[in-house]
This record gives structure tokens, sequence and C-alpha cells, in this order.
């Protein structure tokens, strides 16, 4: 972000709440955090939100983070409005607590006289109420207040924090989530992203850029044959920097035995590299047939292992359960083993 602040002759950089995890966090933690805040050559203000809100307690307090914070960083402490480049000014409403009665902006928005001939820029932090079941919740914001705001002419953009994807607010342009710069979860549809806002007369224009390298890949998949298999192999394979990706495969359809014991080959090999994997099989069906029993190549013990779990499978139950995985068992066994 500071590169492209750079890049892009940003004035400051804003980032509307939760930047730490929590107020708990260890101190090495923030002492990189400063590192980096260290190569960011724009002045930076960080609001307080309910992750990392500004009490007693709070990581902005710790000494760690007083003694190191270069001077161009800024916490916004409270309502007090701070100059940033001529004609602008920002005002954030803190979290001071991790849960406050009402949100910090209600406040702030009551309390403010219409901006005048300055630029004003909020930040803010929470949930607003269209994301949320619990509208009348103490810290949901309502949207229409922040939509009479903008109208009133007491703002000219709000930046909110919180939600991880990033998301426009209301009706007009003018009131943004910049989303987190990296996505942290499955749900999040637009997560990893900065926004860079250009405000010029009465005029604001967004755009954003993509910098999270973390990605959480979800997919149904339908496996039924042997192409379905090769398939699911080479899209696992494909995925770009699977160190930083993360899969959950909801799968669905019907494998015979050794198919299946293919797939599961494939994905032991894509587990090793993948930074995790939720694997949901309970809709995949494994049915052997003829052919998972014959051309194995097997004679002796091994032959007879195999027509006796057979049987067992045929029989179906708890039993025949047990026999199949380790029938899969014994064909890994035996591949690996050739
Ligand atoms: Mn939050």
């Amino acid at each position: 972000m500071g590169r492209i602040a750079e890049e892009k002759q940003c004035q400051f950089i804003l980032a509307c709440g939760d930047s730490f995890e929590s107020n708990q966090v260890d101190r090495k933690t923030v002492a990189r955090a400063i590192e980096a805040f260290k190569e960011v050559t724009v002045p930076v203000y960080l609001l307080p939100g309910n992750h990392d809100p500004l009490n007693a307690a709070s990581v902005y307090c710790s000494s760690t983070f007083v003694e190191k914070k270069p001077a161009h960083v800024h916490i916004i402490e409270d309502t007090t409005p701070v100059q940033v480049g001529e004609g602008f000014e920002l005002v954030g409403a803190p979290w001071l607590s991790k849960r406050p009665n009402g949100n910090p902006i209600v406040d702030l928005l009551n309390a403010l006289p219409p901006a005048g001939s300055i630029k004003r820029i909020c930040a803010g932090h929470g949930i607003i109420d269209i994301f949320t079941p619990d509208k009348e919740a103490e810290n949901v914001i309502a949207v229409s207040k922040l939509e009479a705001a903008i109208s009133e002419g007491k703002f000219h953009f709000i930046a909110l924090g919180d939600r991880h994807s990033l998301t426009k607010v209301g009706s007009g342009d003018r009131i943004w989530y910049s989303g987190t710069p990296e996505s942290t979860d499955f749900c999040e549809d637009h997560s990893g992203f900065c926004q860079i806002v250009e405000m010029d007369g009465d005029d604001v224009t967004t755009e954003e850029v993509k910098i999270g390298k973390w990605r959480f890949i979800e997919e149904l998949v339908d496996l039924n044959t042997k192409d379905d298999v090769e398939a699911l192999r080479k899209k696992l394979e494909d995925i770009p920097n699977r160190e930083l990706a993360v899969v959950k495969l909801e799968l669905k359809g019907s494998l015979t035995l050794s198919l299946h014991g293919v797939f599961q080959s494939h994905l032991l090999a894509a587990r090793d590299v993948l930074a995790g994997s939720v694997i949901n099989e309970d809709n995949l069906l494994v049915i052997p047939n003829d052919t998972d029993f014959t051309d194995l190549g097997f004679s002796g013990f091994a032959d007879a292992t195999v027509k006796r779990l057979r049987d067992k499978i045929d029989q179906g139950g708890n039993e025949g359960a047990v026999a199949r995985d380790a029938f899969m068992l014994f064909l890994r066994l035996s591949k690996g083993s050739a």
C-alpha cells in the first residue's frame, strides 16, 4: 500500500479500524508492523476499531508501539478534525471500547455542522444496517444517516472499515468500505484490495488495486469419471502460488474404488503444497465395480485378500465400509510398492 500510495502520489493512507486483530497481539507483530510503516513515505492515519479499540489496554498505547512508531503514523484518538492537505480535513470516529453504547460515528454525524468550503473526509468503523438482520443492534450504522450527512454537506467522502470485501455503500459514490488488503476467509467476495480515492473539486473518483496474495477457493465438483478426476487434478495443480491458497471442495457424484484411490492420491499431493484444504466427501458415493477387483495383477495371499475384502464390501453395512477403506488402502500401498 505504501508503494502504491507513493506511485499514485496519494497524500495519505487511511486504515479504518482493525489494523490489529486484537489489543493483545504479540510484541513481535507490533514491531514488524512498525518496520513496514517505516517504509511508507506518506502519512498514515489509523482509526481504532472494535478489534483494536483505544482503551487502557490498547495496542496503540503499548510501549513497543509508542516508542517505535514513526512520526508519520498517526492514531485517530478522537473526533478532532485533522488537516490532511490544502483544503481537506479528516475526521474519524474511533472506537474507545470493544462494546461502546452505539456506534461512535453517530455522535460525530450529529455534532458536525456542514463542512463549508473545506472538503471533509470521515473515517468510521462497524457494520451497516443493510448487511445485518439485527438492524437495531447497538453498533449498527444506519446507511440512511450516512447518506443524509453527505447530502447535508457534512462530509464529501465516508470511508468505512470492518467489512472485508471492497463495497460501495448507498446510492451515491461517496461511501465505501475499502475492504481488507488480504483475504481471510471463503465468504469474502471482493477482498484483497486497497482503494485509491481521488477528490478533485466536487468530483470523487475511486479505483481499486489488487494487493492481496492469499486466495480462498471454494468449488462444487462433480466426480464421476476418470476425466473428472483428471480435470480436478489439473485444476488443483494449476492454482498459482498454492502455498498461499486455501481450497474448499464440495464433492458429489460417484466413483469406483480404484478411481477414488486415484483421486485420493491427487488430493494428498495437492495437500502437501496448499496452505490449507477443506474437503467434504459426504455426497460422494464410492461404488465398487468388477474392474476394481480384476486386472490388479495380484497373486497368492494378496489375491486371496482382495477376494475376502470384496465379499465383505458386497455384504455392505459397517463391516463393508471398513472393508472398502481397507481395500483402498491396499490399492494405494500396492501402487506405492510398484
Ligand atoms: Mn471490526
